[in-house]
C-alpha cells in the first residue's frame, strides 16, 4: 500500500513539559528542538506549549485541566496534530487523543517518521520499519481507536512511502520478518568487519548529535562527497572510507546516523547492526557543536547513546567542530575548559590535518615491542611478516636456520593477531 502525503503541510501543536528539576531553559531548547524535528517531518508549527508541573500526570500528562485547555488552543489554531515532547504511555496517548479531538503524536514517534523518510538503503528501511512497529504494537492494545483514526501524515507512513501496518496481528508478523532479514544484515557487516580487522586497518567511528557536521568532517578526512545538510537525521547508513595518514599508513572512517536527545529506545535497538559499527571501532571521534547554546545537553544524549551501544569502552578523541562560527573569545574559554581540545572548522577545512596527526598519534600510541619467529616456508607466515611490515615498525630482521626472526612495534591490538597461529 502506497500513499502519499497531500500537498498541505500538517499544522502542528508543540507540548513540552517542565518537569521537577529540570531547567526551564533546557525545556524551551527541547521544544525549539522538537519543533526543528517537525518541520524535518514536513509539519508547519503552529502552536507551542510549556506547562510546568512536577510531574507527568499518568493519564493525561499535563493533568485534565490543561488538556481542556490545550484542547481549545488547538481548534482556535487549527492544529492537526498535537505532539508531544516526551515519550507518552499507551493509556497517556489514548486519554489526550480523546481530550484534545485530534491526532497526538510524541517525540519518539516523530524521530522515528523522519528516520523512515530518510532511510535509502534496504538496511536502513528494514531498520525503521522494526523501531516503528515495535512502537506501534502495544498502543494498538484494545480497539485501537486511536491509531484507526489516523488518516495519514507523520507517525503513519513506513520507510520508503509504504502506510505502516495497523493490524496488529500483521505487525506480529511482519516484525518477525523484519527482525530475520535485520539478523543477515547484521551478520553480513560483521563478516565484513572481520574481514577489516584482518587486514589489520585501523577504525575511527565518527559520531556525534545531529547536525553536528559529522558528514562534512567525513568528506573533508575521506575527500569524498556524501551528502551533509542542515538538516536533522541527514545521514542514516554508515559509510567507510579509507584515509591515508601522513606516514602512509591507513585507516577507515567511517560516519554514521547522529544521536539526539532521548534517541528512542527502540531505534537503538533496531539500529544495532549500524550501530555495531561504532562500538568495534578502534577510536570513536566525537564531533561536537562548537556553536551549539545547549552543548552539555548533546554531550549527554550522545554518551548515554554510545553507553546504550556498548561503545563506551572504546577510546574518545573530542573534536569542537564548527569554530568558524564562534568568538575569539567563546573558541579561548573553550580552550581554558579543555585544554586538550581539538577546534576545527570542517566546512572551511581548518585544523583538519591537525586533527589527522592527532589521529595517526592517538592510534599508533599504542604500542608492543614483540619478537616474533616465522617459518618463511609457510605462506601463513609469509603473510603475518607482511603484516608486520605494513603496521608496525621492525626493529631487527634477522634469519638463522631457516627461520626470520623479527624484533618490531606493533599497536597493541594486532599483538594477539600477529602471534596467533
Ligand atoms: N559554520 C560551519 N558549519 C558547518 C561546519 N561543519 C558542518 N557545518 C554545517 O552544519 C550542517 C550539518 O552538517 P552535516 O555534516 O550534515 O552534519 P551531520 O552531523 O552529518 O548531521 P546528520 O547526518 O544529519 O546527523 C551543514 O549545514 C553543514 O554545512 C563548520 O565547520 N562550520
Ligand atoms: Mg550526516
Amino acid at each position: 500500500m502506497t500513499k502519499r502525503q497531500g500537498a498541505r503541510p500538517e499544522r502542528a501543536a508543540l507540548v513540552g513539559l517542565i518537569a521537577g528539576r529540570a531547567r526551564r531553559l533546557d525545556a524551551e531548547r527541547s521544544l525549539e528542538e522538537l519543533a526543528g524535528l517537525a518541520e524535518a517531518a514536513g509539519a508547519t508549527v503552529v502552536l507551542r506549549v510549556l506547562q510546568e508541573r512536577p510531574k507527568p500526570d499518568s493519564s493525561t500528562f499535563l493533568g485534565s485541566g490543561k488538556i481542556v485547555t490545550l484542547a481549545a488552543s488547538c481548534a482556535e489554531t487549527e492544529a492537526d496534530v498535537v505532539i508531544f515532547d516526551d515519550e507518552l504511555t499507551p493509556a497517556q496517548l489514548r486519554h489526550i487523543e480523546a481530550a484534545v479531538e485530534r491526532k497526538v503524536i510524541d517525540r519518539t514517534q516523530l524521530i522515528l517518521d523522519i528516520f523512515a523518510r530518510r532511510a535509502r538503503t534496504r538496511e536502513g528501511k528494514l531498520q525503521v520499519e522494526l523501531a516503528q512497529l515495535k512502537y506501534l504494537l502495544p498502543r494498538l492494545v484494545g480497539a485501537g481507536v486511536a491509531l484507526s483514526r489516523l488518516g495519514g501524515g507523520i507517525g503513519t507512513r513506513g520507510p520508503g512511502e509504504t502506510k505502516l501496518e495497523t493490524d496488529r496481528r500483521r505487525i506480529r508478523t511482519r516484525i518477525h520478518a523484519v527482525s530475520e532479514d535485520i539478523e543477515q544484515v547484521r551478520q553480513r557487516r560483521a563478516q565484513l568487519r572481520e574481514r577489516r580487522h584482518k587486514a589489520s586497518v585501523p577504525t575511527v567511528a565518527l559520531v556525534g548529535y545531529t547536525n553536528a557536521g559529522k558528514t562534512t568532517l567525513f568528506n573533508a578526512l575521506a575527500r569524498a562527497d556524501a551528502e551533509a545538510s542542515d538538516a536533522l537525521f541527514v545521514t542514516l547508513d554508515p559509510l567507510v572510507r579509507q584515509v591515508r595518514l601522513p606516514d602512509n599508513r591507513e585507516l577507515l572512517v567511517s560516519d554514521t546516523v547522529g544521536f539526539i536527545d532521548r534517541l528512542p529506545h527502540a531505534l537503538v535497538a533496531a539500529f544495532r547492526a549500524t550501530l555495531e559499527e561504532v562500538a568495534d571501532a578502534d577510536l570513536v571521534l566525537h564531533v561536537i557543536d562548537a556553536a551549539a547554546p545547549d552543548r552539555d545537553r548533546r554531550d549527554r544524549a550522545v554518551h548515554q547513546v554510545l553507553e546504550e551501544v556498548g561503545a563506551n569502552d572504546v577510546p574518545i578523541l573530542e573534536v569542537y567542530n564548527k569554530c568558524d562560527a564562534i568568538t575569539a573569545d567563546e573558541r579561548r574559554r573553550l580552550q581554558d575548559q579543555d585544554p586538550a581540545a581539538l577546534c576545527i572548522s570542517a566546512l572551511q577545512r581548518e585544523g583538519v590535518g591537525e586533527l589527522i596527526d592527532t589521529l595517526a598519534s592517538r592510534l599508533a600510541l599504542d604500542i608492543r615491542r614483540i619478537t616474533l619467529t616465522f617459518d618463511p616456508d609457510e605462506p601463513a607466515d609469509r603473510e603475518r611478516i607482511a603484516r608486520v611490515y605494513r603496521h608496525g615498525r621492525v626493529l631487527e630482521h634477522e634469519t638463522r636456520d631457516g627461520r626470520i626472526s623479527l624484533v618490531a612495534d606493533v599497536p597493541r591490538r594486532l599483538v594477539s593477531r600477529l602471534e596467533s597461529r
